[in-house]
């Protein structure tokens, strides 16, 4: 059993209800951060998003673990003209216990989470020792709305 943490956002349609479905896919779930309401960073002007991180105990490599993600953004009907742009859901494939990948359409650990307080403030409540020695871009407001 490996630990992964994977990143989850939305910011199209019934936000809360994408995620939701989503997160109920996950067979091999361990955690759920709180909900946040986040400014949108880069790309086009867009509403905020909805961003959560979830935690796995899994026996999936991350290469599954990215099918599985674009199997959910497929179902969720995400459209993917504009890049950074808004989305109905968007799984990122943050940090896989024991793995280091390096290819074309995988990268892992995540190459920008570091960079994003709406990754790196959801992840640090599942799992605070990734905020040692990060320091918050302060590029975007992170609210914590509610306990998933
Ligand atoms: N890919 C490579 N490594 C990974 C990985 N570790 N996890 C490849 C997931 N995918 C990975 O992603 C492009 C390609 O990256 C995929 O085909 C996959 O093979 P994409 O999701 O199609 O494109 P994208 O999401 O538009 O681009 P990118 O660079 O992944 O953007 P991000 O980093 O996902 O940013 N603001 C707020 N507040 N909250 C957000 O959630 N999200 C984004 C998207 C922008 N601004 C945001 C948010
Ligand atoms: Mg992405």
């Amino acid at each position: 059993m490996s630990q992964a943490f994977l990143g989850l956002g939305s910011n199209l349609g019934d936000k809360e209800a994408y995620l939701r479905e989503a997160v109920g896919t996950f067979t091999d779930l361990q955690g759920v951060s709180g909900l946040y309401e986040t400014d949108p960073i880069g790309g086009v002007e867009q509403d905020c998003y909805l961003n959560i991180v979830i935690e796995l105990s899994t026996e999936r490599k991350a290469r599954e673990l990215l099918e599985h993600a674009q199997d959910l953004e497929k179902k969720a009907n995400r459209l993917r003209d504009i890049r950074w742009g808004p989305r109905t859901l968007d799984v990122d494939i943050l940090w896989v216990e024991n793995e280091e990948v390096t290819e074309p359409d995988l990268i892992v650990p995540h190459p920008r989470m570091k960079e994003r307080a709406f990754v790196m403030v959801p992840l640090g409540e599942l799992a605070p020792e990734f905020l040692i020695e990060w320091e918050d871009p302060g590029d975007g407001e992170v609210r914590r709305v509610k306990d998933w």
